[in-house]
């Protein structure tokens, strides 16, 4: 099915996100989920105690190596045609990580992802300078602590936006996605995780496309091994420029 770039671009500047339903193959989620299940279990192992995102709520990143990386995901015409209708076609990738409730989690505070671009002018509004584009690795129903989004919040000030959701007259909905669908959401617009019921894990990957221009220093990233980069696709190269490469020595 053809994705309608101008609609979802339009889409994620006024509501401030899109999804595509059944966009990437099934199967590809499915190699990931059973691909990530060993890198959870070692890193609550580790960190159990101090979960990074909330309760029983972990952040953590993604290898570059197959099945977690796929041309699917990073190589897809649609998404790559809507990031660079948005941010422009000189947009980059410089963040692959995943966000993962387990049974305990709770109720996230609602919030935003990003920082003011201007800090002497936090409330200045503008068009998008980052897109998080998120995938979630199984079918995420509402006891799977789904994604709760507030629609458009991303055009008031902070302030307004929380006190309109307070009011009630912005909802938070639950982004029901199954493996497969990609959301492609503005940062900015305000969103909060919700509590995992069940004994599954529930895996979201993210991976934020960012204006030509712009860097950020504070991303923990995984290096890109040699052989994954040389086997990419030029497009694949041009926005996945900025990331680091392991050393051909290491
Ligand atoms: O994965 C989720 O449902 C939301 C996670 C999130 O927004 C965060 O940790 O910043």
């Amino acid at each position: 099915m053809s994705v309608d770039i101008q609609e979802k671009a339009e889409e994620i500047l006024i509501e401030g996100f899109c999804i595509l339903r059944d966009q990437f193959p099934k199967s590809a989620l499915e190699a990931c989920n059973e691909a990530f299940a060993p890198i959870l279990r070692d890193y609550v192992a580790e960190n159990a105690e101090n979960p990074n995102r909330g309760p029983y709520r972990h952040y953590i990143t993604l290898p570059f190596e197959p099945p977690l990386y796929s041309p699917y995901f990073f190589d897809d015409d649609a998404v790559i045609a809507i990031a660079s209708r948005v941010l422009g076609e000189d947009f980059a990738i410089d963040q692959y990580a995943s966000d993962t409730p387990l049974k305990g989690s709770v109720y996230q505070e609602i919030h935003g992802d990003v920082g003011p671009l201007f800090h002497e002018n936090p409330d200045f509004q503008h068009p998008p300078a980052i897109l998080a584009v998120n995938f979630p690795f199984i079918d995420v129903t509402p006891a799977h602590g789904p994604f709760e989004v507030a629609r458009g919040t991303h055009l008031f000030p902070k302030a307004e936006a929380l006190r309109r959701i307070e009011d009630g007259d912005i909802p938070l909905e639950p982004l029901l996605m199954n493996a497969g669908d990609v959301l492609i959401r503005d940062p900015r617009c305000l969103h909060r995780g919700t509590p995992n019921h069940t004994d599954t894990p529930r895996p979201v990957a993210v991976f934020a496309c960012l204006r030509g221009w712009m860097q950020r220093e504070s991303r923990e990233r995984n290096p890109m091994p040699e052989y994954v980069w040389t086997g990419l696709s030029e497009r694949e190269k041009r926005v996945m420029r900025k990331l680091p490469r392991e050393s051909s020595t290491s």
